[in-house]
């Protein structure tokens, strides 16, 4: 069988030896949507070519695998026995599946109450320690920063190096899905900015053009647009419910080397979005994932951005299925009927 995976994909482009024993599931390989009837309803007209990067896709449903096969691989080579991340729950639940894979002991402290469904559910299979933190997810990176400091444990959130170099094979994918090409735009959430910051390393590195980077941070949660940290963040896209992200000076490199800007958005305006993609293009993501296409609307709604003839690609960081709940509280409840034809005729009709 050939060898699938990001690692083994992009290996010349990756820190990483032949002798060392890969944790992979098989990740990225995503597929680039175009989205026609989308670019249509931002930009009638204009020639927009919109692509979709579907990473819910991923082994485990978010884009954070690329990344945690990178440090999984890494803590399982230096002989780590435990892993362990703070998280608002996608981080929690792909470093849940990498460690099991390795066989390495894993905890994962999460914001108490603010962790979608099946984030929780899912690292709760894959056996790792959930704990619930009093706080929130700054609260929790900040104990996972020191609790490393004391005791021998490997750290897997973006702070670590190696998930950075996993994730940037998102960009070494999207130029060859695009044949060679950088998008004009390349719109994604920011949380804790370990994602932009991942993709313009990519794309820098592999030298075949630069996108302008657009990110959208939901309006409670924003604290690289407001310039300082938000204390006590709140948004429905509780994926990116980050007060003081880690990587925050990195994403402003980002915006600054590629002319790019990271804009507020509504959680009205995300779950517009959210829900374009669904409705339109049959695409299910969770809400955060809907934050790019959010703020490259809104860019092109306040005349930001002229849209006409360029490329744009907007990363869905996680699958739809992660957040049931806001999915059915978003939605009319099911209609229910009897069960004779004659009620869904008479429904039907109605
Ligand atoms: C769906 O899982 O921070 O800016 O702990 O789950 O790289 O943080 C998740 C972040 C976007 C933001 N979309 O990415 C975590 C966590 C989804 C996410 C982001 C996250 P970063």
């Amino acid at each position: 069988m050939r060898w699938q995976g990001v690692i083994h994909k992009y290996r010349h482009f990756l820190p990483f030896t032949e002798d060392m024993r890969v944790i992979s599931l098989n990740e990225g390989d995503t597929p680039l949507i175009p989205a026609n009837r989308l670019a249509e309803i931002l930009a009638p007209n204009s020639g927009l070519k919109l692509f979709l990067k579907y990473e819910g896709l991923n082994p485990t449903g978010s884009f954070k695998d690329r990344g945690m096969t990178a440090a999984i691989t890494q803590a399982a080579h230096e002989g780590s026995k435990t892993v362990i991340c703070a998280s608002t729950g996608n981080t929690a639940a792909s470093a849940a599946a990498y460690a099991a894979r390795a066989g390495l002991r894993c905890l994962v402290l999460v914001p108490e109450g603010k962790i979608a469904l099946g984030k929780l559910a899912a690292s709760l299979a894959y056996g790792a320690e959930v704990i619930s933190i009093e706080g929130s997810f700054d609260d929790a990176l900040d104990m996972v920063r020191e609790i490393v400091e004391r005791q021998p444990i490997a750290l897997v959130n973006s702070i670590n190096p190696w998930r950075l170099e996993g994730q940037k094979t998102g960009a070494f994918e999207i130029v060859d899905q695009l044949e060679g090409n950088a998008p004009d735009w390349h719109c994604l959430p920011v949380g804790n900015a370990g994602n932009i910051t991942a993709y313009w390393m990519g794309y820098k590195q592999y030298g075949k053009g630069l996108p302008q980077i657009l990110g959208g941070q939901a309006a409670g949660s924003a604290p690289i647009v407001l310039g300082k940290a938000v204390e006590k963040p709140e948004t429905i896209a509780t994926a990116i419910r980050i007060g003081n992200p880690a990587r925050w000076r990195q994403a402003l490199e980002a915006l600054d080397e590629s002319g790019g800007i990271i804009t507020a958005v509504s959680d009205e305006k995300i779950l517009e979005s959210w829900r374009l993609l669904a409705r339109i293009e049959g695409v299910f993501v969770e809400p955060a994932s809907a934050t790019g296409l959010a703020a490259l609307k809104q860019q092109i709604e306040q005349g930001e951005i002229d849209p006409r003839g360029k490329t744009a690609v907007c990363i869905l960081t996680g699958h739809g299925l992660k957040d049931p709940g806001t999915a059915v509280n978003q939605a009319s409840p099911p209609i229910n009927l009897p069960a004779e034809i004659g009620a869904l005729e008479a429904y039907l009709e109605s």
